[in-house]
Order: structure tokens, then sequence, then C-alpha cells
């Protein structure tokens, strides 16, 4: 059937071909017109004074937009703290923070029109990073989360050996190819049309209603596909929306706002940088017996996303690791920059790159191998009385479907690992200049928003009487594939090829109060929900066929390309038509919420996640020790998809989440300067990876024979997010090739992301530290 099974992606054709229809290339409404956002060049002071005249001159505009034309609220706040304006009006919180939109006929107008407002300002020193915010007293943006379990103190004060050390984990860009967007098309009395590049339809329709001062039964907000999100069109779509909704709504007219590359990198907030810094106590036998550490993040100006965020790095700095005494706290700083956000992973990647970096920390001082310290202290242990107790978290979850320590086996066999280990310490013995270096790294991912109630998911599915079937669910397509694997579902759930399924755009106007789409959970919720809809609409179907053909209703099958009623086998467009004909209702909404999981923050227990996504990588680099460059020669992956919904849009889920995660890990740097100003705003600057980065061997395998032991769809397991963290292992491939500089004695303390730069001051400290 077509469940499980590698079929490409409904749109795969039209993306290489250029025709699939993305908001910028929807045909253009008579009457559109083009906004554009005027910028804070302060990073945060006083707004005194604000010419719009030069703007509202300029040709061809057609008007000026500031918070005093708001009918409703200047605000959208996604926590609902309101410390998120539309348009600034008195204090200034990050460089590049919108002040004022301006319209005008074309594009290029508008753009050059919004660089002719004179403002004066009141300048403030801003706070920039993480130890200027501790500094000034560490404002939070936020309540910080505190887990612990056991009598950490204790435990430290009993341990044979204790270090201390801190860790700085960089930031990201999204870097989605198509940048934040939205066309607003106004309607009759108050109504708005948003197309917007959103991973989040039903958010955008509550704040462009907040925003207008209407009802969300006013808004009707439309995705059919993103060129990507990574999690920043999660809430940062917000803003474009409500200004092209606001401009619209003045101006009774269509409009479009398209920020261009440099713009959209300096309005929109990034993937946290975090500080961890970290207490361990350990014995000489590399078993890790506390930890006690604090993640703290540069936010930004706002709350948005930084609180879960925060918590889900707390959630992640077990990786797959068993500490008996824990205690982790998280600082989510308010700085003068842009207002950090979603990122594929959520926190999570930051708090396991922390969680490496102790096991890394304990190889060193005890001499281990990283990969025996890895295993000595996975959760489960080797044995079952050693297994037991060894598999609670520091959040107080049971850790019930541990696989880490077969993934790693299996893993390590397929790659020769011990062996080509070896070869590495050989070669490096005589190559003086270039140094190799490999690591092999676990994942173990959480699945479900850690806010309980965002586990939820709707779905809208029509059957027309010639058997051809319309699927409408409250998920969106970035590339990910979620369209496909959903139509999966419903073509197994009635035996119909793909060919019968209509994928459709995800509009508020179909399933309403829909959650994000992010937490790895697209699938697992909507694919659900669009089942649960097909099974009231087969119950409907099997009911009559029943009644009709006088035949008990287990004697009726949906089968593949036929529906079996008894002894006779019809096709499945006939058994429409004839219900049709005895006036069954052909049309049914599904619905799904993700049983088990509870969350209690303030006593930091439960049992916030469904199951664990598991995987493992294998990772060789050759590093050259006079300049730091480097090239990934060889990486192995093993990862856990479950039985895998669609193997196909899997396998490239995990390659492109490992080569973005190499990415945020290596040569990706964000970088203000001291006035605040992001210097790094264009690909000039910024550095993705490209084609030629990708590892030369690149085997990636999904673990087979390894269903959900939880009943997922189809006992598939979410795989969006866990794949980013699999590149772990190229941080700690870099560290092991600078460690041989020194004869694997030191601790490289390679601060991530891993830079030519970085690398080669490590090496030279490596080496200035055993005195080579
Ligand atoms: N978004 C969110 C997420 O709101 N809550 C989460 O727990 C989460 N996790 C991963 C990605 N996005
Ligand atoms: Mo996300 S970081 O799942 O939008």
């Amino acid at each position: 059937g077509p469940v499980s099974a590698a079929q490409p992606h409904d749109s795969a054709i039209k993306h290489v071909a250029g025709e699939a229809i993305y908001i910028d290339d929807i045909p253009e409404p008579a009457g559109l017109v083009h906004a554009c956002l005027g910028l804070s060049e302060i990073a945060h002071g006083r707004l005194v004074a604000l010419d719009l005249e030069p703007v509202r001159a300029a040709p061809g505009v057609l008007c000026v937009l500031t918070a005093g034309d708001i009918p409703g609220q200047n605000d959208i706040s996604s926590t609902h703290r309101h410390d998120e304006p539309v348009f600034a009006t008195e204090m200034i919180l990050h460089h590049g923070q919108p002040l004022f939109a301006v319209v005008a006929e074309t594009r290029d107008q508008a753009r050059r029109a919004a660089l002719l407002a004179k403002a004066e300002y009141q300048e403030t020193a801003p706070l920039l990073d993480i130890a200027a915010a501790r500094a000034a007293g560490g404002e939070l943006v936020t309540d910080p989360l505190k887990l612990e379990r056991g009598d950490v103190s204790a435990a430290l004060a009993a341990s044979p050996r204790r270090l201390k050390g801190s860790m700085a984990i960089g930031g990201q860009d999204h870097f989605y190819l198509e940048s934040q967007i939205a066309l607003a098309i106004p309607g009759e009395d108050e109504d708005m049309f948003v197309a917007s590049s959103t991973q989040h339809p039903s958010e955008v329709q509550h704040m462009v209603a907040q925003v207008l001062g209407v009802g969300s039964h006013a808004v009707t907000v439309e995705i059919r596909r993103m060129g990507g999100g990574f999690g920043g069109k999660e809430t940062q779509a917000n803003l474009f929306a409500c200004v092209a909704a606001l401009a619209a709504r003045k101006l009774r007219r269509p409009v479009k706002l398209r920020p261009d590359r440099d713009d959209d990198m300096v309005i929109t907030g990034k993937r946290h940088d975090f500080v961890c810094d970290y207490e361990i106590g350990f014995d000489d036998d590399g078993h890790i017996l506390a930890v006690d550490t604090v993640y703290a993040a540069r936010c930004g100006w706002n709350a948005d996303l930084s609180g879960p965020v925060t918590d889900r790095a707390l959630f992640h700095m077990d990786n797959c690791y068993f500490y008996p005494a824990v205690r982790a706290r998280s600082e989510p700083l308010r700085t003068n920059t842009v207002s950090n956000t979603a990122f594929r992973g959520f926190g999570g990647p930051q708090g396991m790159v922390g969680a490496e970096r102790f096991i890394e920390e304990v190889a060193f001082a005890t001499g281990l191998d990283p990969l025996e310290v890895r295993r000595r202290n996975l959760y489960g242990g080797s044995s079952s009385s050693e297994g037991l107790g060894r598999n609670v978290t520091p959040y107080h979850q049971t850790v019930e479907d541990m696989i880490g320590g077969e993934v790693i086996a299996e893993l390590e066999r397929r790659c020769d690992y011990k062996a080509r280990q070896e070869a590495i310490r050989a070669f490096n013995a005589g190559s003086p200049i270039i140094k190799r270096g490999i690591a092999l790294t676990p994942v173990k991912f959480g699945i479900s928003f850690t806010a309980t109630w965002y586990n939820q998911a709707g779905a809208l599915v029509h059957v027309y009487t010639d058997g051809t079937v319309m699927l409408n669910h409250g998920g969106t397509e970035m590339g990910q594939g979620l369209h496909v694997k959903v139509a999966q579902v419903v073509g197994h759930a009635f035996g119909i090829g793909l060919d019968q399924i209509k994928i459709t755009a995800t509009t508020t106007g179909k399933v309403p109060n829909t959650s994000a789409t992010a937490a790895s959970s697209g699938s697992d919720l909507n694919g659900m929900a669009a089942l649960d809809a097909c099974e009231t609409i087969k119950a409907r179907m099997t009911a009559f066929a029943a009644r009709n053909w006088q035949e008990e209703p287990d004697a009726i099958a949906f089968l593949p390309g036929r529906v079996q009623i008894g002894a006779r086998e019809i096709a499945f467009a006939e058994l429409v038509q004839a219900a049709y004909m005895a006036r069954i209702q052909l049309s049914a909404t599904g619905f799904y919420a993700t049983p088990k999981i509870h969350w209690d923050r303030k006593a930091g227990r439960g049992h916030p996640f469904y199951y664990f996504a598991y995987g493992a990588a294998a990772a060789e680099v050759a590093i050259d020790t006079l300049t730091g460059e480097y090239k990934v020669e060889r990486v192995d992956i093993l990862h856990d998809c479950g039985t895998s919904l669609n193997p196909a849009i899997d396998k490239g889920q995990i390659e492109g989440g490992f080569i973005q995660g190499m990415g945020w890990l290596t040569t990706e740097e964000l970088v203000w300067d001291e006035k605040g100003r992001l210097k790094t705003h264009a690909p000039s600057t910024y550095k993705i990876p490209v084609a030629s980065d990708r590892p030369r061997i690149f085997n990636v395998d999904l673990l087979e024979n390894a269903p959900n032991r939880e009943p997922t769809i189809h006992r598939s397991k979410a795989v969006g997010e866990p794949p980013l963290m699999l590149a772990i292992s190229v941080l700690h491939a870099l560290s092991d090739a600078v460690a041989s500089v020194g004869g694997h004695r030191v601790c490289p303390r390679l601060d991530a992301p891993a830079t030519p730069e970085r690398v080669l001051t490590a090496v030279e400290r490596v080496k200035a530290e055993v005195g080579a």
C-alpha cells in the first residue's frame, strides 16, 4: 500500500521545475501595492522624534503607517506579555526594530522611501550578549526553569573527582530560501484574507485580528507551502502578516510585504546562543555521579518562545545519559538584539551539545575513550540490576523506550569505528600538519510540545461522488513532506492511490484553532487527525454497505484498489456513488490529542514527552593545524524513524537536518558590532553549508524493524528535528583532531561554532598546555 513506502514528495517535480507556487508567485491581484518596513538605526534608547514627511513625499508613496494607525492593539506578543509591539513608539529595544511601514505603487519605491525617514534618538548603551546582560544584573524575559533530582551538592561532595567548565554555543540564522512574506487582500466589511508564509496560520489569524481590532472570524489565513521554515516562521511571520493586513485595511487594496534578505535577517529572531556553565562529579571509571549546570541564553528584546526554548534545552541536558544526581537551571536573558525564537530542535540541540561536552570532559580527565564514557553512562545500564532506576530523567519522566545503546553498537559495527579510529591515530602519528579526528555521538530527542495543550490537531476530509478525495489538515508544508505523508495515511485508509487525493492549502477557514507545525509533530498529529476523519467516513460507508448488501459490518474491508463486501468486490468509487444515492454523508472532520503526556513546570516533574526518537552519527574530519581549516571526510548515520511513513522523505529530512546542524556547529557565525548592528546579514558574510561542504562519504540508514512502541500513526516516529543533533558528531570529531596535537591528554574545550579560527586557536591552546 502507499503507507510506509518511499513515495516522492507530491511537489518534487514542481519544486525542481520552478513551478511550485510560493506566495510571491501567486498571480498579483488588481490594484496590488507594496509595503516596506522602516527600521530603527539604534539598538537601545528613546525615539525622540520621527519625521516621516520625506517618506510621504517620495515618488509612488500611498501611505505611511505608524503605531497611531493601528485600529486594534499595537501588540503581537505571542506570550501575552505585551512585550512585542508591531511598531516601536517610545522605547527602542534592538537595532532594526520596525518604527513604521510605507506603502507605494512598486516595491522598489517603497524600499527607497523607507530610507528617507529622519529619526532622532536618545541612545542608551545596549546590552548585546550574555556576558553584558549578566553584568547588568541579568534581567530575564520569562520565568526560568529548574530541574532537580537527588541531592546534587552532597553527590558532588562525595564524588571522587570533580571539574568545572563553561561552554559557549552559538546561534544560527534560519536562512529559509523563501524569506518572510505576506499578501493581504481586504474583503467586504472588515474581512481580511492573508496569504502568509507561516508555520502557524492560527496564530497569524489571531494576531491580525488583534491588530485590526476585529474578531478572528473576520480573518482567514492561508498557506499552500513555505520555502523552508525551520522554526523561523513559528511566530516571526506575525509581524509581516499584520503589517500587510494593516496597510490593506487602510488603503482597501491588496498589499504585499516581502522584506529583502538583509532586512529579514536584521529584523527576525534566530536560534538562541547559550553559555553553559557546569560542574561535574565522576569517578575514575568515567561514571558521572552528579551534574550541576546553568544554561544561559541570549533571548533578545522580548520573550517570544524563549521560555519553552530554554526549557527544552534543560530537557536535553541529559541526551542519552543517566545522571544519578542533577540540577539544571535556565537563565533566559533579555538583550538588545533580535528576539531569538524557535529553530529546529528548539533549544534541545544546545542542551545536548552541553551533555556531550560533559562526556568529553570526563573522558579526557579519566583518559578513557569518549565513546566508552558515553556507553558507561547510558540510560538503562548494561545489566538489569545495573539498569534498575537508571532510567529516570532530570524531569522525573522514566525513559521506557531506550534504544540508544543498540543504535550506537549497530552504527559502530557498520562504520567499522574501532578500526578506523586506530588507523586515524596511526595516520596522525606520521602527519605533522594534517590531523584527522573521529567521533560517534548519539541522539535522544523528546517528542511532544512541552506546552501540553499544543499537542492537538484537526483535519477535514471530503469524498466527492466520483471517489476522489479532498484532504485538508492543520499542518503546514515547508518542504518537509508532511502533505504527502498525510495523503499516504488517507490513501491507505480508503485503499485508493495518491492520484485520487487532492492535497490542499492549509487555511484557518477549513480547520480552526491549530497548533504551529513544529516540534517535529506534524505527521504524528495531523496524520492521526486525518485518519480519524477517514475512519468516520468509512464507518458510515460500512454501515450503509452492510444494510445495502445484507452483510455483517466486519465482512466489509477497504483494501488496496477495492472494497470487499462479503464475497463481493467493488471499486471505492462505486461504493461512494451508491452511498451518495442513499444520502450518506461523505465528509468528516477529524481530531487527535496526544495521550499520556502531562507536565508540571513549577514542580519540574511530569511526563512531557510521548516517546523519544533516537539516532547516532559517526563523523570523520581532517584539520589543517596551520590554518584551522578542515574538511568533513565521512559521515555514517543510523537513525530511528520507527516504522517510517515514507523512507525517502525521512532520508531527506535526516540528510538535510544533519547538514543544517553541521552548518550551525561549524561555519555559521552571527556577528553584531558594538552598536548592536548585525554584521552578518547576507550570504556574503554568513556562511551556510553549500554542496561542496557535504561529507565526501555520507551513508545514511534508517534503523530497521523498530516500530514505535507507542501506537503512533502506523508506528512511525517524528523526524523533523532529531537528525539535526547528529551533527554534534562533527564538533567532536574536530575536537578529537585538535586533541591529537596534545597526545589526547587535554580536553580541547572546543566551543561552537567550531569555525576555522576557533579550531586554530584550540590547536595552539592545546599545544601550549602540553608544552609542545
Ligand atoms: N514549539 C513549541 C516547539 O512551541 N513548543 C515546543 O516544545 C517545541 N519544540 C520543538 C519545536 N518547536
Ligand atoms: Mo520548530 S523549532 O519545530 O518551529
